[in-house]
């Protein structure tokens, strides 16, 4: 930093008037903060405000807990601390206040580093979430340097990787070759060494930042070990963003079309508030104290479950199914008997309801925005059905009158624009959804250690007693 501004300082000295005013401009606008000073500034700031919040409210209710809750999956219980994310059943996901429109707008994307490509990149949604705050270019472009400079795996964990079998579901695969990588954690070692409770956060940090980076190299190896796609070769371009290095690694580096929706489905898929399988495993994991690694692993483990993440892969297989049986111009009328069918058998129709949303989901209409854009999606047959589909779907489900929104989530969507692309592999699809979770689920965690927030250990009660409770 000190020598930069020096540097600039002399260089300036010696421009003509014109150049002076840009460069000064350059230097006034352009922040080159780390992450972690960027992240450092904040802990006080938030540390402070929860210590005031609790002396003010601590003792104000958020709600009744009725017996429903107990038995339905503790929907609505305002019972968690979650920093990055807000989830409106009627809105949508704002992160820190923005929602994916006001990110797609305020975020830098590709182009603004000088890459191929519109997206606004995953690095840009990773700082927003940790810091609150827009990044600029630089300090994008910094987090993307530093992101690249340490995401090459061990050879432990590439030997560990490729001695499972190709049969292992990817996911399984995937968490396994995370939790492996706490070999290395700094925070595991650092509580070993006794460092204090304050300084947790610090290591946290660092083992998140060191996770992230190595994700794609991870997923990359497992793509080709099983299914032989991609070089299996950790090429890293330091010059190249996050993305860019893992589409490369898996063969897509010339295709900027999926690249860029990597891109965009990576940034969007991050955080979707602190309730769902994943992200509340995390930090239930590390509530323990666990690392950041096993505390990931365990919630790609519940990504990896069909209700949750692997709904993508679901969706794939149902759309092609569909496509095959009523043909690639199907009308509404044949996709609602499809519809149909699915639900006669007692099958979910995947892709469609959500937990908390009452509304199409804002990442599907997101990534139906990109295909719009895209010449080379706007034609294809998959694509063209999911997109018909989702505009049938709502009625026919609440005219079977169960799910609670009918409307198509973001998994709707996300898996045909893969497949258009040429990745066919359906059950490799929540892997990349589990590259995406970890930019949100990691800041938290980062967040918890700050916030010195406790060991998570809610009551559970027997049916027994809680019938002696009720009718005490
Ligand atoms: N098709 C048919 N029935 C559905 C349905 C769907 N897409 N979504 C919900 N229902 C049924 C649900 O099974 C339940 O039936 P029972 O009373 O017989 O158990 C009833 O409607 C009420 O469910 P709900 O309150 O509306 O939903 P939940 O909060 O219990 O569950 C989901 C939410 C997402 C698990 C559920 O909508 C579902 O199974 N969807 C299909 C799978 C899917 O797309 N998952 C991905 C979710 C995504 F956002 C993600 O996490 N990646």
């Amino acid at each position: 930093m000190i020598s930069l501004t020096i540097n600039r300082a002399a260089m300036r000295a010696a421009m003509p008037a014109r150049q002076q005013l840009a460069a000064s401009q350059a230097v006034r606008y352009a922040s080159t903060k780390s992450l972690k000073d960027a992240v450092a500034e904040v802990v006080p700031q938030k540390q402070e405000q929860l210590k005031k919040f609790r002396s003010e409210h601590g003792d104000k209710s958020l709600g009744d807990i009725k017996v429903e809750n107990l038995i339905g999956g503790m929907r609505g219980l305002k019972v968690m601390l979650w920093e990055g994310s807000v989830l409106d059943a009627n809105t949508g996901i704002t992160f820190h206040g923005k929602s994916i429109p006001d990110c797609e707008k305020v975020l830098p994307g590709a182009g603004d580093l000088g890459l191929q490509g519109k997206e606004m990149l995953p690095e840009s949604m990773l700082w927003l979430l940790l810091t609150g705050n827009v990044p600029s270019k630089e300090e994008v472009k910094g987090l993307s340097e530093e992101l690249a400079a340490k995401g090459k795996l061990p050879s432990y964990v590439e030997k560990i990787i490729d001695s499972f079998p190709k049969t292992l579901h990817p996911m399984t695969q995937f968490a396994g070759a995370v939790g492996a990588l706490n070999h290395d954690s700094k925070f595991a070692q650092g509580y070993k060494d006794g460092i204090k409770k304050t300084e947790y956060w610090k290591p946290t940090l660092d083992d998140s930042i060191d996770l992230i980076a190595k994700l794609p190299a991870i997923a990359a190896r497992i793509y080709y070990n099983v299914f032989g796609r991609g070089d299996g070769v950790q090429k890293i371009d330091p010059k190249k963003d996050l993305i860019g290095n893992y589409s490369e690694m898996i063969g897509y580096g010339d295709n900027e079309g999926m690249t860029d929706y990597l891109r965009l489905y990576i940034a969007i898929h991050g955080d979707h508030e602190g309730g769902n399988v994943s992200a509340h495993t995390a930090h239930l994991v590390g509530s323990a104290l666990s690392d950041p690694y096993l505390s990931y692993s365990a919630a790609l483990l519940g990504l990896a479950g069909p209700l949750h993440g692997l709904a993508n892969q679901e969706v794939l297989g149902w759309a092609l199914g569909m496509q095959e049986k009523v043909g690639k111009n199907a009308s509404e009328e044949d996709i609602k008997e499809f519809l149909w069918s699915t639900l006669k058998s007692g099958r979910v129709v995947p892709g469609y309801g959500h937990a908390v949303l009452r509304m199409p989901d804002p990442r599907f209409s997101a990534l139906s925005r990109f295909c719009d854009t895209r010449p080379e999606l706007k034609n294809s047959s998959i694509v063209q059905l999911v997109q018909k589909t989702s505009k049938v779907a709502p009625e026919v489900l609440k005219e079977h009158g169960k799910t609670k929104n009918p409307y198509p989530n973001v998994d709707a969507a996300s898996g045909c624009v893969l497949y258009e692309y040429g990745l066919k592999e359906w059950s490799y699809y929540t892997v990349i959804f589990g590259i995406s979770r970890a930019i949100g689920a990691l800041p938290q965690l980062v967040m918890d250690r700050a916030l010195g927030l406790p060991i998570e250990r809610p009551k559970s009660m027997s049916l027994d007693a809680l019938e002696a409770f009720v009718k005490k």
